[in-house]
């Protein structure tokens, strides 16, 4: 008899209980908001770079534009990985967004190499356009291919030569220096027409090939030999501007299609901004920076562009076919 009280009881227990849970349950606060959709953005570069100010002002902005329903979340230093990893990431939709430079895209889309042929691009006002309407729309959309997403054209910037050997003044001073590149096939052909000896590597590994003296010397815009602090490792700066390098910021096409109208505006939306944004960064800080280069105790040269254009001019017909005249003139109609 006792027995049958105690689990009697119990029962009774149990059920008064889970009455409870249930009353608990209708009482959760209903304004309780949606978790946000994570979309993780890669870069290689440092915080306090273009890539980095301008991610960050397009993840607040995202976050605007989308009201609270998209957390773009920027992870720089190369932490999700080089630039080659992460276009594959986004192609194959295990890494949801990447912001790289156009170097290492042409693996992805021949038609990237036009940007790369030396001194197309000299006037940055002449080139936005291009970059931002049909020509610039269409290689974004060369992506599309390969499950990638083309947003916007960021910058990178005109790129520069530094060196820890010598002073760079004509083609000729730049003989057997051993030359880091993007894996980019015609920045590979156009140093070789200068008679450097270049080879690629990501730029996660550049500094340190550097400083132990693997390699000579790069070449990147002014803001990533601040940022990235190669002003203690090298001595060299010449101002070349042999190339111009855009920057795709790039999704997930799958991950872009599962998002909602409303949300794939928001993005899009967000996206133009802060390019415009990160365009003004660099110009702002470029008007400081060959000072604070040689306040780093950087010995800056200004060769004459002209040599260097003439030296390289072989590498337009070597890329010709590949590349197409027709949009090889329509990119130099920025000239
Ligand atoms: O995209 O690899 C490079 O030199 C690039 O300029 C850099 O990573 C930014």
């Amino acid at each position: 008899m006792k027995k049958w009280m105690v689990l009697v009881l119990c029962l009774a227990l149990v059920v008064a209980l889970a009455g409870c849970g249930g009353g608990d349950k209708k009482e959760a606060p209903k304004t309780e908001a949606p978790k946000a959709k994570v979309l993780r953005v890669g870069h290689t570069l440092t915080d306090d770079s273009h890539y980095g100010v301008g991610l960050k002002k397009f993840s607040e902005l995202v976050k605007e534009k989308s009201k609270g329903s998209l957390d773009v979340q920027v992870f720089g230093n190369s932490k999700l990985g080089n630039e080659r990893d992460l276009i594959e990431g986004v192609s194959l939709g295990t890494v949801e967004m990447c912001l790289t430079s156009t170097g290492p895209l042409p693996s992805f889309s021949k038609k990237f190499m036009v940007f790369d042929l030396p001194f197309i691009v000299q006037d940055r006002a002449k080139f936005y356009p291009i970059l931002d309407g049909a020509v610039g729309q269409g290689m974004l959309d060369s992506l599309g291919s390969k499950g990638i997403k083309g947003l916007v054209f960021f910058e990178n910037g005109f790129r520069h030569m530094t060196n820890s050997k010598r002073p760079i003044n004509k083609p000729e001073d730049m003989a057997g220096l051993k030359m880091r590149l993007m894996e980019n096939p015609v920045h590979m052909e156009t140093f070789k027409a200068l008679g450097a000896n270049p080879s690629p590597m990501p730029f996660g590994e550049l500094f340190t090939a550097m400083q132990q003296k693997t390699m000579d010397g790069q070449e990147n815009p002014l803001l990533i030999i601040k940022t990235s602090k190669f002003y203690e490792v090298q001595k060299y700066l010449a101002l070349t501007g042999h190339f111009y390098s855009p920057a795709v910021l790039m999704i997930s096409d799958k991950m872009f299609k599962g998002l909602t109208a409303d949300q794939q505006k928001a993005l899009m939306d967000a996206a133009k901004e802060a390019r415009d944004f990160e365009r003004n960064f660099i110009i702002e800080s470029e008007k400081k920076l060959v000072d604070e280069l040689k306040a780093a105790k950087m010995e800056v040269t200004t060769p004459d562009k002209a040599l260097f254009q003439k030296a390289t001019e072989s590498v337009y017909k070597k890329f010709e076919a590949d590349i197409g005249k027709d949009l090889i003139d329509q990119v130099r109609g920025a000239k």
